[in-house]
This record gives C-alpha cells, sequence and structure tokens, in this order.
C-alpha cells in the first residue's frame, strides 16, 4: 500500500513503485497500451537526412521566456529559462538564462586578448589559443542572477506566471575552462594582492572586484559551456566563472584582471549589487547565493487535468556548497516530507527533487524547502523580506508557494 508521509496526499516514493497496480490511484501510474498503428508515415518512408548542426523535434521546442529589454537600448536587459519545461539538471545551451547591460558583443576571438597586470611581479598577456593549452577543469555549477525571483519581492500580489519566468534566472551547465590561480601563479602575486578586478569587453565594460580568497578558490576563467565553445550571450570567447557567487561577478567576453590591494567599488559594485538593509546600512560584495529550491512541476500556470498521482519535482541549490535535503509540503507549510534527491550529489550545482503526490481534487499549497550542507535552511518568504530593506531585490530566496484549486489550477501565491 502507498504511504502517506505528509499531510494532503505526500506519498512515499518506494511504497508507491513497489504497489500493485489496483494499490495505486485508479491505475494512474499504469501506462495505456495503445494498438500499434500500422501504417504512420514514419515508418514507411525513409526520415529525414543528416543535419549538421542539430535542432530540436518540432515537437518540443522551447524558448526562453520573459524577455525583458531595456526600453533605452534592446541588448539590455535578461531572459530566462523556462524552467517549467526542462528536467534533469543541465540547462541547454540556448536556454541558459541571459542578462546583458549593453547587449552581446560580436568577438573576434582573434583580436581578444586577456590580461593580468596590476600588483603581480608579471603583466600577462593570453590570447584566446594560449589559452586554449593551458590545463582545465570540467565542473557542474549553476549560474544565479541575484536579482532572481524578483518579481515575488516587488509585486504586493503573487504575479500570476510560470516557474521560468519567476524564477528562470538560473541555470546550470558544465563548464570547462583554466583555473583561475594557474594563471595568477604565473603572474605572481604581490604581498597587498588582496583583490581582483575583472573587466568585460562589452559596450557596459561590466567590472567586479573579487576577494583573493574567492578568486583563488574555484575560479575559472570559462571556455566551454556544456562541451561547445560558450555562445555569445554567455561571454564568448572567455568568461570569469565564479561558482556560488551571484551571477555579476562572473564577467562576460572577459578582458581584463587587475590585481589590486583594495577593491576598486566600480559603478557595478555600488550603484548596483548592494543589498540596502531596513537600517540604511548596505552589504557589499555580498557574493554568495543564499540556499533556495523551487518546485517546477506542477507550478504555475499548469493545469492538473486528471485526479490521482503526481511527481512533485523541483530544483535546489545554494552558493555555499552542496545540497543536504528538500522537504515538500503539500499543506502550506503545516507538515513536510523529504523529498528524494534524484541527481548525482554535487556541490554547487542545481540538484533535482521528486516527491510522488496524490491529488484528489483537494486545495493544496504545494511548497519546497532545501537545507544545505553548511546548515543554512531556506526562509519563508516573510523571513527573507524582512531581511532587507524594501527597496532591496537582491538575493531574495524565500519558498516558493504554488496554490492548487479544487479545479487543478496552479497559481503562483504568497503563503
Ligand atoms: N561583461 C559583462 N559581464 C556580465 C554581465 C554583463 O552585462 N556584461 N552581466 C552579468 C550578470 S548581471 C549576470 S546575472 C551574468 C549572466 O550570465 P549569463 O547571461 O551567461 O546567464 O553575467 C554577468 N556578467
Ligand atoms: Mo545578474
Amino acid at each position: 500500500m502507498t504511504e502517506h508521509v505528509a499531510g494532503n496526499g505526500l506519498l512515499n516514493r518506494r511504497g508507491l513503485l513497489k504497489a500493485t497496480g489496483a494499490g495505486l490511484a485508479g491505475g494512474v501510474l499504469m501506462p495505456v497500451m495503445a494498438p500499434v498503428s500500422a501504417a504512420e508515415d514514419w515508418m514507411t518512408t525513409s526520415g529525414a537526412p543528416m543535419d549538421e548542426y542539430g535542432a530540436p523535434s518540432k515537437h518540443a521546442r522551447l524558448k526562453r521566456v520573459n524577455i525583458g529589454a531595456h526600453p533605452y537600448g534592446s541588448g539590455a536587459g535578461s531572459s530566462s529559462t523556462p524552467l517549467e519545461k526542462l528536467n534533469g539538471t543541465i540547462t541547454p545551451n540556448s536556454l541558459h538564462f541571459e542578462r546583458h547591460h549593453s547587449g552581446i558583443p560580436d568577438i573576434d576571438p582573434a583580436r581578444h586578448t586577456l590580461t593580468i597586470y596590476g600588483e603581480t611581479n608579471k603583466k600577462l598577456q593570453f590570447s584566446y589559443e594560449d589559452l586554449l593549452a593551458y590545463p582545465m577543469e570540467t565542473h557542474t555549477y549553476f549560474l544565479e542572477c541575484s536579482g532572481n525571483s524578483y518579481s515575488n519581492v516587488i509585486f504586493p500580489e503573487a504575479a500570476d506566471k510560470t516557474v521560468g519566468e519567476l524564477n528562470g534566472l538560473v541555470s546550470c551547465s558544465e563548464w570547462t575552462g583554466v583555473p583561475l590561480h594557474y594563471l595568477l601563479d604565473e603572474a605572481g602575486l604581490n604581498s597587498n594582492a588582496n583583490w581582483i578586478v575583472g573587466e568585460g569587453a562589452d559596450a557596459a565594460g561590466l567590472t567586479r572586484s573579487i576577494p583573493m580568497k574567492i578568486a583563488t578558490k574555484n575560479v575559472m576563467i570559462a571556455l566551454f559551456q556544456n562541451g561547445e565553445p560558450l555562445r555569445p550571450a554567455q561571454g564568448y570567447p572567455m568568461r570569469l566563472f565564479v561558482p556560488g557567487s551571484e551571477g555579476n561577478v562572473s564577467v562576460k567576453w572577459l578582458q581584463n584582471i587587475k590585481v589590486q590591494k583594495t577593491a576598486a567599488y566600480t559603478k557595478d559594485e555600488t550603484s548596483k549589487y548592494s543589498d540596502l538593509h531596513v537600517d540604511g546600512k548596505a552589504d557589499m560584495f555580498s557574493l554568495e547565493m543564499g540556499v533556495k529550491s523551487l518546485i517546477t512541476s506542477p507550478s504555475g500556470k499548469m493545469k492538473l487535468n486528471r485526479k490521482g498521482v503526481y511527481e512533485v519535482s523541483g530544483l535546489a541549490w545554494s552558493g555555499a556548497g552542496g545540497i543536504n535535503q528538500v522537504e515538500v509540503s503539500a499543506d502550506g507549510g503545516n507538515s513536510w516530507a523529504t523529498a528524494a534527491l534524484q541527481s548525482e550529489h554535487r556541490n554547487l550545482s542545481l540538484m533535482r527533487f521528486r516527491i510522488p503526490w496524490r491529488w484528489e481534487g483537494q486545495p493544496a499549497v504545494l511548497q519546497s524547502r532545501a537545507t544545505d550542507d553548511k546548515g543554512n535552511v531556506q526562509p519563508t518568504r516573510a523571513a527573507a523580506l524582512a531581511k532587507y530593506s524594501k527597496s532591496n531585490i537582491y538575493h531574495y530566496n524565500g519558498t516558493q508557494s504554488w496554490q492548487v484549486t479544487q479545479a487543478g489550477v496552479v497559481k503562483n501565491v504568497y503563503a
């Protein structure tokens, strides 16, 4: 028999899989065997030829959502990953979220260099070709804009949007590149080399300071994304990649790394990307992204069109390291059950969680709550908002709540 593990229909996964067809909710998990049709076109005629750069099935085309351009320049703005349409943990390159302050530059790698200078013994300049000759590493990391989920912060009423529209400024890729410490070692750091300052070659000249402790830990000059050269939107030919930190410091189209005694206090880290508190003080260089999770299915704008067992599934991540546990509630946080973590354990990466849930037409509020391996627990929306001044939008990691109505309509709610 299937066993309830928390209120309002959350089920024991193992129990569900062991149950007989009769034990399942009206057999909804049983495949319906349709007779094999004798003469579908694709069975009788030869298919399409090979293709130089593959494309998704025309029956499963996906697109980025919530594309918002700045009124003064269409290149500035952001687009979100359609999280509700994806499964697993890797974001296809074509759907990686985008955030550009001045559009996507078209950089010829033969005319682009990376210069490391400042508080170093030597000034070094690397071409793209030079960097390709260095030892590289491959890691799966999430990237999240510190402005992700801003709709749940700024709108007094919960916006009726999809999970991607609300929270899709997060993506996850396998990144390959040169560990920055190799290059810093080669340049030779002076005794007061406390910060690096990364500068992009885009028209925005985005420039961010990173403390040396982080810069020499796991930062890389990323050259490949999910196996192929970086996409122009992600920083081709090279970007700084700072795992676990707010997306803004992963400077795209990277051209300079200046080593300094102090931070640079650039426009990008004083006028923006600082976090205002209620007492008027602001955090600067608050780089680490908090522990967070989202149910991606069922989620906003979906409709449950049958009663029975559903898989509640979503993503969890933390800028502090790995994910220890994700709990799911179907009754607005009154009771919680532990979900199965369904991806290979990886630090600083998206992790997929799943738990079965029986829906018999009852109203429900679905929520998830992640705990990372440093013991940080994802806050409620109220607790996350209370941390900062009302005008602050960055680093929001509060609970995402989905209301399910008796008609099966799934909607963003503040609970
Ligand atoms: N040079 C440069 N680097 C940049 C940006 C930019 O506009 N210019 N945007 C930053 C911001 S705010 C984020 S969230 C990430 C987004 O990276 P993505 O577009 O690859 O998702 O890049 C960061 N690096
Ligand atoms: Mo960002």
